[in-house]
């Protein structure tokens, strides 16, 4: 089972990944946490690179360099555990790019996803859980989160309209509260059929 967790930054994903890993692994479950852009080599410079605002680097070329870090983890960790009949917990995936990219840049929603889907070849989540509804950004902002108020609103309301765009996949779950709250509802959210 691949699942994927998204949302704005600063909504509680990097937590919310943690205490999911945690509960799978209690269960019983083989889990392999990771996060986009990361867990490779190539993946962990892209992402320096991606995050360090003293680069530019045009809307294109960053559209392209997510798709090259994802490319790599599918291909060096992600389908090696799903083979194994391991689960994957990942922090943030195509939907990133999808809402970031697509919407948030305005470079549209097919292209930044059939470019995913090429990087991939494919690979999407069984399910993908968005959360939304509390921002708790901290105050030094890299790159990305430098963008802007308008972008950030953007983003905001990309990931609400994810459930709608891929609904067989996507469930939103509700951020605000305790942390264990949180992860219930999340827990939940990887069973059942459709959103
Ligand atoms: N990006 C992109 O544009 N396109 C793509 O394709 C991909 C990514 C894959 C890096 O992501 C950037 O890349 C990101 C999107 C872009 N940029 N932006 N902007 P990232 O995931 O590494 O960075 P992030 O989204 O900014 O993550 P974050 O800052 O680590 O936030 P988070 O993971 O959502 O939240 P958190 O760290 O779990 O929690 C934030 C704080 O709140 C922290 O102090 C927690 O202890 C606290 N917290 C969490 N939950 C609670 C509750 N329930 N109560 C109280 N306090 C809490």
């Amino acid at each position: 089972m691949f699942v994927s967790l998204e949302g704005p930054d600063g909504v509680g994903k990097t937590t919310q990944v943690a205490l999911l890993v945690e509960r799978l692994r209690a269960e019983g479950h083989d889990v392999l946490q990771c996060r986009e852009p990361g867990g490779t080599e190539l993946g962990e410079r892209v992402r320096s690179l991606l995050l360090d605002g003293q680069v530019a680097i045009a809307d294109r070329a960053e559209a392209m360099l997510f798709a090259a870090a994802r490319a790599q983890i599918a291909e060096e960790v992600i389908r090696p555990a799903l083979a194994a009949g391991r689960w994957v917990v990942c922090d943030r995936f195509i939907d990133s790019s999808i809402v970031y990219q697509g919407m948030a840049r305005g470079l549209g929603v097919e292209p930044i996803r059939d470019a995913s889907v090429f990087a991939t070849d494919g690979l999407l989540p069984d399910r993908t859980v968005v959360l939304h509804g509390v921002d708790r950004r901290g105050d030094e902002p890299d790159r990305i989160e430098a963008a802007g108020a308008d972008f950030h609103r953007r983003v905001a309301e990309g990931f609400l309209a994810l459930a709608d765009l891929f609904p067989e996949r996507v469930r939103l779950v509700d951020a605000r509260g305790e942390r264990d709250a949180v992860a219930d509802r999340v827990r939940a959210a990887l069973d059942g059929g459709a959103a």
